[in-house]
């Protein structure tokens, strides 16, 4: 189970500066990615307008708790490698990986949802390298290659209208050479019918453990007549080979109790985007002991934050 670090929001729109013309007085702050950057933790905020657009926005930290915001929206190169009209850039998710900043965002084009990978400069643009051609959403990379390839998790999404049951079931496995191109190499896990997490897409990148990789989750039920629940899991995949789950926890680790979880933009939502482990660990593999800092979207609103340690994620995987 995760414990929350505080009852209230982490950050709220509040806390963000005002960006005119278009970011002045925004609705909402949400999901965002996270990274270590030598000692500062840095968040990739989501950031949604009055007009329900969205853009992205940089936070640091030096204690993962006290951030500040930056007062320059991070700007979008290379939307031309989708095919079509893009109407919303969301959800990134980010990846140091022999020393590149990775970023992978879902993309709103007028049939679906796209991903896109691309670099992001700690202090500049992102600049996407490609974007898939089939839909899919939730795509997060490795932080490190598996055989000599980038490896990535993610959600597809075959109907435009993402949220009907039969849509979103599964995460895949997809391995790329260039980061452009990308070919799938198997289901990993589906969703579990009836139970806490029909609908399923991955949560921050996976963390290397001496018994494989963690991945939290986030898991969607379906069936209560209000409307969708989002939670967050945990399951364990094989170091070599992470298309083969080790172990997976039956129950949440985190579903929407408090206000500000429980009401807002969607209610009912908590969505895992951000992870840090503290300290990271020799050699990329985390001790059992280490602190893991989870950065969640609470009701597509605000941004909170609840921990745990690797220890207490592996036996969450194996109750
Ligand atoms: C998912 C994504 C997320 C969102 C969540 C809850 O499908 O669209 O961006 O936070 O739904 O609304």
């Amino acid at each position: 189970m995760l414990t929350r670090v505080t009852d209230r929001p982490l950050l709220t729109r509040e806390d963000l500066p005002d960006i005119p013309p278009r970011f002045s007085d925004v609705s909402a702050v949400f999901n965002p990615g996270a990274v270590r950057i030598e000692d500062r933790t840095l968040l990739l905020l989501r950031v949604q307008n009055r007009g329900r657009e969205t853009g992205f926005l940089r936070a640091w930290s030096h204690d993962g708790l006290h951030f500040h915001v930056e007062d320059r929206m991070v700007g979008i190169l290379g939307m031309d490698k989708a095919r079509g009209t893009v109407h919303h850039v969301y959800d990134p998710r980010l990846t140091l990986i022999d020393g590149d900043l990775l970023c992978c965002v879902a993309m709103d084009i007028d049939d679906g949802c796209r991903l896109g990978v691309g670099r992001l400069a700690p202090d500049g643009d992102l600049d996407l390298l490609g974007v898939s051609g089939d839909p899919s959403r939730n795509g997060v990379i490795f932080p490190e290659k598996i055989d000599g390839r980038y490896l990535r998790l993610e959600r597809p999404t075959p109907t435009a209208s993402d949220g009907g049951a039969g849509s979103g079931d599964t995460i895949r496995a997809s391995v790329s050479d260039d980061l452009i191109e990308w070919r799938a190499s198997g289901t990993v896990f589906g969703g579990r019918p009836h139970y806490w997490d029909e609908l399923i897409g991955a949560g921050p990148p996976p963390v290397k453990t001496r018994e494989g990789w963690l991945l939290v989750y986030h898991g969607v039920a379906t069936r209560f007549a209000g409307g969708p629940i989002y939670q967050a899991g945990v399951a364990l995949l094989d170091a070599d080979d992470p298309t083969r789950v080790l172990a997976r926890g039956p129950q949440n680790i985190l579903e929407p109790r408090e206000h500000h979880e429980l009401t807002g933009q969607v209610p009912n939502v908590v969505f895992p985007t951000g992870l840090i482990v503290e300290p990271p660990g020799d050699d990329g593999v985390a001790d059992d002991r280490a602190r893991v800092r989870i950065y969640y979207g609470a009701a597509d609103t605000c941004v909170g934050l609840a921990e745990t340690t690797i220890a207490g994620l592996l036996r969450s995987c194996r109750e």
